[in-house]
Formats: C-alpha cells, sequence, structure tokens
C-alpha cells in the first residue's frame, strides 16, 4: 500500500529528480469581486485524474518528464505582504536547489512573491503576461498589494522595456497611459508575439511568463473572478505558450481558476489542460 497523496497527474517524481517543481498559493484575499481563486490549485490536482498525460499537440507525455508537486503553501489570508514573503520564500527554495518553479494560484497577486525570487537570481529578467486585466493600477482602493496591481508592482522592480502584455482588453485609462509608456502593450490578442519572442531570443532574455487564465473567453473560461468578454481560445492560448516555451523560460505561473465559479467544471478542466502543455512545454 501508499499513503494516500493526492498530486496534479503524473507529477509524483521525487524532489532530487525533478526538473520542474509545481507549489500552490491559495490566496485570494485582495480579489476585487468574485474570491475563489484560493481553490483553485487544489481542485487542479484533483480534476487533473480526467486528463491524458499524453499530449497529441506536442507528441509527449507528463510520464516522461520528472515533475514534483509540493502541494499548496499554508499561507496567511489577512496579510498579503505575508502571503507573498511565503512564496517569494517557496520559489528562492526551488530556485537554489536549480529546479524550476511553477505557480499555481490563487489570484494574480501571488506572481509577485515568485518574481521577487526569480528576479533576485536573473536581474536581466523580462515578464511576458498573459490576461484580461492591465493590472497596472498603482493602488487599488489605496492598496499598492492587490491582484489589480500586480503587474504595476512588477514594473517597480524591473523597471520599463522589460513586461510584455497580451490578450489586455481591460483597464482604467490610466493603465493604458501607462503601458504606452512602460511596458510593451499588445491589446485583445497573442498579435506580436512572434516578433516579441524574436527580440527576446537574440538578447537570450530570462523570461518569467505569467498567465492570467482569465486571458481566454469567457465562453471557454467562466470560474473566474473577473470574467472579461472578447478573449482568446484555448489553442491560440496553448499556442502562444509554445512560443514563449521557446525562451530561457526561468520560472511561470498560471492563475485566477476559481473552480466554484464554473459548476459545470469545464474551467478546471480547461486549467489542467492548460497546465499540460506548459509543463510538456517547459521541457524541452
Ligand atoms: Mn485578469
Amino acid at each position: 500500500m501508499e499513503r494516500n497523496v493526492e498530486t496534479f497527474i503524473a507529477c509524483d517524481a521525487p524532489f532530487e529528480d525533478a526538473d520542474i517543481v509545481l507549489y500552490g498559493a491559495p490566496f485570494d484575499s485582495t480579489t476585487s469581486f468574485r474570491p475563489g481563486a484560493r481553490f483553485g490549485a487544489a481542485a487542479m490536482r484533483h480534476e487533473s485524474f480526467g486528463l491524458e498525460t499524453y499530449s497529441p499537440y506536442q507528441d509527449k507525455d507528463l510520464e516522461d518528464i520528472a515533475v514534483f508537486d509540493s502541494g499548496d503553501l499554508e499561507l496567511c489570508f489577512g496579510s498579503a505582504e505575508a502571503a507573498l514573503a511565503d512564496i517569494e520564500a517557496r520559489a528562492e527554495e526551488i530556485l537554489a536547489a536549480g529546479k524550476f518553479p511553477l505557480l499555481l494560484g490563487g489570484e494574480h497577486l501571488v506572481t509577485l512573491g515568485a518574481v521577487r525570487a526569480v528576479y533576485k537570481k536573473y536581474p536581466g529578467l523580462h515578464i511576458i503576461h498573459f490576461d484580461a486585466h492591465a493590472d497596472l493600477r498603482d493602488d487599488y482602493l489605496g492598496a499598492k498589494l492587490s491582484h489589480a496591481c500586480v503587474i504595476r508592482r512588477c514594473h517597480d522592480l524591473l523597471g520599463d522595456g522589460r513586461i510584455h502584455q497580451f490578450c489586455i482588453r481591460s483597464g482604467e485609462r490610466a493603465e493604458f497611459r501607462f503601458a504606452q509608456a512602460h511596458t510593451e502593450m499588445h491589446k485583445f490578442s497573442f498579435e506580436g508575439l512572434e516578433a516579441c519572442v524574436e527580440a527576446l531570443r537574440a538578447a537570450n532574455a530570462p523570461v518569467y511568463l505569467t498567465v492570467d487564465l482569465d486571458c481566454l473567453d469567457p465562453s471557454a473560461f467562466p470560474g473566474t473572478g473577473t470574467p472579461e468578454a472578447g478573449g482568446v481560445g484555448f489553442l491560440q492560448l496553448i499556442e502562444a505558450i509554445f512560443k514563449v516555451c521557446r525562451l530561457n523560460v526561468v520560472g511561470a505561473d498560471l492563475n485566477e481558476l476559481a473552480p466554484m465559479l464554473d459548476p459545470s467544471g469545464v474551467s478546471t478542466a480547461t486549467a489542467c489542460k492548460v497546465l499540460r502543455e506548459m509543463m510538456l512545454s517547459l521541457s524541452n
């Protein structure tokens, strides 16, 4: 007999052997609209057993790669700063072991903890950001640490020209003005991604990939806190992920699945499939 331990499907390599380490951040305290993303990572682990380990898109199999699933962190819901410190410490531990940190949200603010750790190791870091929302507010109702501000906080760290945003279709006018001066923003779709990837490859830049699953159209992915009509489809998203994974990707995350907001379970199944494709694409 074996202990009853649930990992994401086929992500059961020992830590020492793993190339990729999954870590869940069940945090949604700064969610501005409908909460529930704290349950995202756990739901993905559970629902992943409805998924094949083999990807016909890439002719690769999760059984052939080494992934360790470290489960969910125990985070303080009452303090965003404390939660971010714990996420940062976990990412640092994974990086120190020479492994790839792959974070499962949670709301999008969790990205900041991971980026702080990755940026320390890779000061030349660029961020590729897929999202419906700009997330460039300087504060949200006075709070600097909010999922509506997460990319702005990343910009505080990285500075101009290092953040590349795609699929953006929502935000305040001030965020779009900020983007014109400080980030490379591509509205509505993945148009421009090929050129972005070419430039980053030529520069051999280390890249952090953050995927807010609400970049998907709500018809395909309704299980999220702030759904925005006019999004991309699943195939477009995985093709974009494949392109980015040709780069020197040094950290990544998948966030904003709120499983209870989609009683059909389709959003969770979709998130699982995106994660499978991302892990297989990262393990080139
Ligand atoms: Mn979003």
